[in-house]
């Protein structure tokens, strides 16, 4: 028993390199970029307001994205099995008309409108993001789309 206590060590220490050398992993269902576990939700279809709140209940949000490189990521994902027009994402400008921020807390600073929006179109205050494109759209927060969850990644041991 003696010699089982440091063999354990060595395997958690091992785990753990590995996961700071990866950064971190995800939960089954999540795909990891970055920092951040995505899971993308599109047989399941909510309004915005729900679709915000089942990530939370993951302890997540929905997502935000804050570089080229992040969306591509992100279309690459949505378009190998596109469902749909478009997916929620953490996006509104619901607190303040044209003032743009992410449910996650991160700043609004990256932006990928498609052409002619936002265009606060019957008082759309929701950002959806086209399929095809990966473009945005302040969209109609009621109706009901896939969406995408991100939550921050596990490390493992002592977390
Ligand atoms: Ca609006
Ligand atoms: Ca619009």
């Amino acid at each position: 028993a003696v010699s089982l206590i440091p063999f354990n060590l060595i395997i958690c220490l091992s785990i753990t390199f590995k996961s700071f050398a990866s950064d971190s992993h995800c939960d089954p269902g999540y795909l990891l970029y970055g920092d951040f576990c995505y899971h993308f939700e599109t047989e399941s279809v909510k309004n915005w307001q729900d679709a915000e709140a089942h990530c939370n209940s993951e302890q997540g949000h929905l997502a935000s994205f804050h570089s080229q490189e992040e969306l591509s990521f992100l279309t690459g994902v949505i378009q190998a099995s596109p469902t749909g027009i478009s997916l929620w994402m953490g996006g509104h400008d619901s607190v303040t008309e044209g003032g743009w921020e992410w449910t996650d807390g991160s700043p609004f600073r990256y932006i990928r409108w498609s052409a002619g929006n936002p265009d606060n179109y019957y008082g759309e205050d929701c950002l959806s993001i086209y399929i095809n494109g990966g473009y945005w759209n302040d969209d109609n927060c009621e109706y009901k789309r896939g969406y995408i969850c991100e939550r921050r990644g596990e490390t493992c041991c002592w977390s």
